[in-house]
C-alpha cells in the first residue's frame, strides 16, 4: 500500500510539472531509449496505475476507443509524450521512446475484449446496505452545530474527516471509497451526504449517526453525483458507461437513461449533472453530443415555485413534462465544464476548447455567446453584488481558468468580461462567502506558484494579498465556515493539513494535520447554495 501510495504522489507531482509544457511544439526525443518491451508490460508498469488494469478507469478516466472519441490518434500520443494540462497525468517522454509511446496508444485505441459493460442487474448487485436504517438516531449524536460541519476528503489515504467549524477541529475520520472526486452532496436539511468515486461507487453517509448507510456501484467511470434536497433522488454522471443513472435515496435503481442524441444513434459521455433546486430537477450536459437534459424529479406542479416553468406545466396540465426523463435542448457546441445563475434558470457553460455560451433553460436555446477563452473552470464559479463606477449594482460571476493565469469576471446581465484579473498562475479553484469581502484563488496548475493563495477584493477587482505557502507545496481550495469568518485552506501534500485563517485579518489561526486534503465542504454554505462556493 505505501508504494502504491507513493507511486500516486510522485505522479501527481510529476503531472503538474509536465503539464505546464503540453501544447508547445512537438513530442520531445525520450532522454533514454531503452530496449522495448511488450505494449501489454509497458501498459502495466505505466498506465495500470491509474487507468486501471482491464482499461476500464480508476483514479484516471478509461482509455477505451469510445472514451478517447473526441482525442486524435496524434494528440493522445502528445498527451502520453507531455502530459496533459489541468489532470494528473504526467509525461512519459523521459522514459519511454517513441515506438513505445506509439505502441500504447494503439493499444488504448483498440476494443478490450469482452466489451465492458454494466448492466441495470450490475447495479442492482452491488448495492451494499451497511446499516438498518431503523437502527439509526433521529437527532445528532455528537454536540457540534451539525449545520457548521465540514467534511474533508483525504486522497492520501482515502478517507474523509468530519470537522467542528466552530471548534475547527476533527471529530470523526471514516474511510471512503478509492478517489473520491467533486463534491460531495448534501440532503435533508445536511443530515445525509452522497459521495461519488471515480469507478462508480456511490456511498450515502448519515452525518448525524456518523455512519455509512448503503453504497451502489452505478458506473465504471462516472463523473459526479447530485441529489435533490430532500435526499429522495440521487443522479450519478457517467463516462462509462455512457448513461445517466436514476437511484433513490436509498440507492436502489429508479432507471438508467442511456445518454444518446435525440434519435438515439450517437451515445455520448455525460460531462457533469446538479441539482436545480428551484426548478425541481436535474440539469445534465452531454460531452460527445451538444445536448443539455432537465429531467425533473417532482410530477407535481404544486412543487414548482411559479414562474416559467410553472406555467409551462399548468399548461400542458398540471404534469411536469420530463419526469425522470429528459427535456432536451439542443446546441451547437457540447459542454464540458457549465456553471448556473442563483435561479438556475441560466446555464454558462464552455467546451474544453473554450468556446463559451449562455443557454436559457426556459426557453431551451442558447441566447448568448461566453467571450471566454482558453479553459475556463466554470464549475469552480461563484457570483456577488459588484458596484460598478457609476454606482450601478450588478451580479457577477468570477472563474478560474485551467489554461491562463487569469480570474474572469463576467456580467451576469450583459454576459460582458468585466474585468480578467491575472494571478500569478493556472488556478483551479475560487471561493468566498456572502460575509466576506475577499475571494481566494489558488496556482496549482503552476509549477513556480502552486504555494501561492491570491486574495481578490471583490468590489476592487484587484488581488490584495498573497498567502504564501512552502515553494513546491501546493496550496489550494478554500471553504469558508458557515458564518464567514474563517477560510480554511488545504495543503495538498500526503502529509499536508488544512491550513484555518481568519477570514478578515487573513492570519493563519491553526492548522489541522490531513493526507492530502483535496477538498472540504461545509454544511451550510451548501444547502443554502451559498453564492461564494460550489453547489
Ligand atoms: Fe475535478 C469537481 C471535472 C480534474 C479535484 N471536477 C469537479 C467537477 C467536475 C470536475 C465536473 C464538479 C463535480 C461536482 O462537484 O459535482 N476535474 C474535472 C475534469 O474534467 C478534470 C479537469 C479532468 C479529470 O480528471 O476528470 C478534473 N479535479 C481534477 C483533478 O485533477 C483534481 C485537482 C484532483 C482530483 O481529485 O482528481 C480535481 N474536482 C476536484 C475537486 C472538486 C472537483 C476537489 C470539488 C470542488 C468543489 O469544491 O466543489
Amino acid at each position: 500500500m505505501s508504494s502504491l501510495r507513493a507511486i500516486v504522489v510522485g505522479v501527481v507531482a510529476c503531472g503538474a510539472a509536465l503539464s505546464v509544457a503540453a501544447g508547445q511544439g512537438a513530442v520531445p526525443a525520450p532522454a533514454q531509449q531503452t530496449a522495448s518491451l511488450p505494449v501489454a508490460t509497458l501498459y502495466a508498469q505505466h498506465c495500470a496505475e491509474c487507468h486501471a488494469h482491464n482499461r476500464l478507469g480508476l483514479m484516471g478516466p478509461a482509455l477505451l476507443p469510445d472514451n478517447l472519441a473526441r482525442l486524435r490518434k496524434p494528440d493522445a500520443l502528445k498527451v502520453v509524450a507531455e502530459g496533459r494540462t489541468a489532470t494528473q497525468m504526467p509525461g512519459f517522454a523521459a522514459q519511454l521512446n517513441k515506438d513505445e509511446m506509439a505502441a500504447l496508444v494503439e493499444l488504448i485505441y483498440s476494443p478490450v475484449e469482452p466489451a465492458p459493460s454494466w448492466s441495470d442487474e450490475d447495479i442492482r448487485a452491488s448495492r451494499i446496505q451497511h446499516v438498518d436504517p431503523a437502527t439509526l438516531s433521529s437527532t445528532p449524536v455528537f454536540d457540534a452545530d451539525p449545520l457548521n460541519l465540514f467534511l474533508v476528503v483525504e486522497a492520501g489515504d482515502h478517507h474523509v474527516s468530519v470537522l467542528d467549524g466552530d471548534r475547527l477541529e476533527a471529530i470523526f475520520r471514516f474511510q471512503s471509497r478509492f478517489a473520491l472526486h467533486g463534491g460531495p452532496k448534501f440532503a435533508a436539511g445536511g443530515r445525509y451526504v452522497f459521495f461519488g468515486s471515480r469507478d462508480g461507487w456511490i456511498t450515502k453517509f448519515d452525518l448525524w449517526n456518523l455512519k455509512v448507510v448503503a453504497e451502489v456501484r452505478a458506473g465504471i467511470n462516472t463523473r459526479n453525483v447530485a441529489v435533490s434536497p430532500d435526499g429522495n433522488h440521487v443522479a450519478v454522471a457517467n463516462y462509462l458507461p455512457n448513461s445517466l443513472v436514476l437511484l433513490d435515496g436509498e440507492l436502489n435503481l429508479i432507471k438508467t437513461l442511456a445518454a444518446t442524441d435525440r434519435d438515439g444513434k450517437k451515445s455520448s459521455r455525460v460531462s457533469a449533472v446538479y441539482d436545480a433546486t428551484p426548478r425541481q430537477s436535474f440539469i445534465a450536459a452531454l460531452k460527445d453530443v451538444p445536448e443539455v437534459w432537465e429531467i425533473s424529479y417532482t410530477k407535481a406542479v404544486e412543487d414548482i415555485p411559479t414562474g416559467f416553468i410553472h406555467d409551462y406545466a399548468q399548461r400542458e396540465g398540471s404534469f411536469i413534462p420530463g419526469y425522470l426523463n429528459p427535456r432536451r435542448t439542443m446546441l451547437e457546441e457540447v459542454l464540458d465544464d457549465f456553471f448556473f445563475t442563483q435561479d438556475y434558470s441560466e446555464l454558462m457553460g464552455a467546451s474544453r476548447e473554450g468556446v463559451g455560451q449562455v443557454v436559457n433553460l426556459d426557453v431551451r436555446r442558447k441566447i448568448a455567446n461566453l467571450p471566454l477563452d482558453g479553459m475556463p473552470h466554470l464549475g469552480s464559479g461563484i457570483t456577488w453584488e459588484w458596484t460598478d463606477g457609476s454606482g450601478k449594482l450588478r451580479t457577477v460571476m468570477a472563474s478560474t481558468n485551467l489554461k491562463a493565469g487569469e480570474v474572469t469576471v463576467i456580467d451576469m446581465r450583459s454576459w460582458e468580461v468585466i474585468k480578467r484579473i491575472p494571478t500569478r498562475g493556472p488556478g483551479f479553484f475560487l471561493r468566498s462567502h456572502a460575509n466576506s469581502r475577499y475571494a481566494f484563488v489558488d496556482s496549482m496548475m503552476s509549477p513556480q506558484a502552486k504555494h501561492i493563495l491570491q486574495v481578490i477584493d471583490k468590489q476592487t477587482l484587484e488581488v490584495v494579498k498573497e498567502i504564501s505557502g512552502e515553494p513546491g507545496k501546493t496550496l489550494a481550495h478554500v471553504e469558508f465556515t458557515r458564518d464567514g469568518r474563517h477560510a480554511l485552506a488545504s495543503l495538498w501534500e500526503d502529509d499536508g493539513a488544512v491550513i484555518v485563517y481568519d477570514a478578515q485579518s487573513l492570519q493563519e489561526i491553526k492548522r489541522l494535520p490531513m493526507r492530502k486534503p483535496v477538498g472540504k465542504y461545509n454544511v451550510w454554505n451548501k444547502i443554502t447554495r451559498e453564492e461564494g462556493t460550489s453547489h
